[in-house]
């Protein structure tokens, strides 16, 4: 595979593979003026660059919404599939046996992965499929003009006045209890945070679970929403600042031991994890799914790394894979041909 690239304009920055930023950047986006889910993709493109990702190695997966919609505003040179509603993971996990050298990222929505795709997105997560899956979540589809997803909080308004009267799905506390490897959330508000858990995403080996809380401006960003920037601005909970050390730069230690968790991701990179919040073991499951009940109860929204662990093995090492990438394989390393046919025949005489 190669890929053409522009060469940047001089005197732009560049990153270890000498690339310039607008590498990393897709098409104009039509979503709303102000919407989450722009914030997110912004941030995305950063995480790629800044990370040196070459662009032609990663497939971008996603389903319908306008969530779903948003890989085509970033990675303009990379593979895309755009799959049926709700059906994103079951293309992601083909895509990642047929090539598992490939960097797979996924944009869905509430809608796309919490109701219509909830089967499909649960053995996503029990198999630790290798790949970030991104759920853009404002509580409703947007796409289709607002109605309650199955995120919406208990009692929370919609824009007309309706009452929710069903209790939402906590993405984080679900992918924790189907086994997912990586948890976090974010808000599309908090850039720093959300740049520096997209970096340790990369750099993971099994599935990334990114709840981001990502306000629809036009149909859920009104008083009684849950899913609101000022809701959100109001009642996050920041467990930690979290700063990312890559593994091709040079680790200075600049805090106090005790202070600090640091994880060591697989590729040799650290996630520095400075409380802010409470005092929180992310690689401890039973803590993690503690701390998300106790904080639904306290109607505080959770933010940061809430469970990672580096050890689990991905869906491709458990099917132990020949080394060469499916896709990748000859004719006459997939085809045994007459002769191995032929010894197998014998075999059975
Ligand atoms: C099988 C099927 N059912 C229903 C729809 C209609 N539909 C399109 S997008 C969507 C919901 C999208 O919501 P979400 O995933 O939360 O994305 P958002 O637009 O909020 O980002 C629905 C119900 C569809 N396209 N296909
Ligand atoms: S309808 Fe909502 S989710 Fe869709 S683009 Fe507009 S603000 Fe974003
Ligand atoms: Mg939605």
């Amino acid at each position: 595979m190669s890929t053409t690239v522009t060469p940047p304009p001089s005197g732009a920055k560049l990153n270890r593979l000498g690339l310039g930023i607008n590498e990393y950047k897709g098409g104009d986006s039509t979503l709303c003026a102000g919407c989450g889910h722009d914030a997110i993709t912004s941030q995305i493109i950063r995480a790629f660059w800044e990370y040196g990702v070459e662009p032609h190695r990663v497939a971008k997966l996603s389903g319908i919404g306008c969530s779903s919609k948003t890989p085509a505003y970033f990675l303009g040179q990379a593979h895309g599939i755009n799959a049926v509603h709700g059906r994103m993971p079951s293309i992601a996990t083909g895509t990642m046996l047929a090539n598992k050298d490939l960097v797979a990222i996924g944009v869905s929505g509430d809608g796309d992965s919490v109701s219509i795709g909830l089967g499909q997105l649960c053995h996503l997560l029990r198999r630790n499929v290798p790949m970030i899956y991104i759920i853009e979540n404002n509580g409703v589809y947007g796409l289709t003009k607002g109605q309650f997803s199955a995120t919406a909080d208990l009692g929370s308004r919609s824009k007309t006045g309706d009452m929710n009267d069903l209790p939402a799905i906590d993405v984080c506390t679900l992918a924790i209890e189907m086994g997912c490897s990586f948890v976090a959330r974010s808000f599309a508000g908090d850039p720093k945070q959300l740049l520096a858990l997209l970096k340790a995403a990369i750099s993971h080996r099994g599935t990334v679970l990114l709840d981001v809380i990502s306000p629809c401006v036009t149909f859920n960003n009104h008083e009684g929403s849950t899913k609101s920037y000022r809701f959100a601005k109001a009642h996050e909970e920041l467990l930690h600042d979290i700063s990312y050390v890559p593994f091709f730069e040079q680790i200075s230690v600049d805090y106090e031991e005790g202070e600090s968790i640091e994880v060591t991701m697989h590729d040799g990179s650290h996630l520095r994890l400075r409380k802010a919040g409470r005092d929180h073991n992310p690689t401890s499951k039973k803590a993690a799914i503690k701390l998300l009940g106790d904080t639904d109860v306290s109607k505080e929204l959770l933010t940061g790394l809430i469970y990672v662990n580096e050890d689990q093995p991905d869906f491709v090492s458990t099917l132990n894979l020949c080394e060469t990438p499916l896709a990748l394989l000859e004719g006459k390393d997939v085809r045994p041909g007459p002769e191995a046919l032929a010894e197998v025949m014998q075999s059975l005489m």
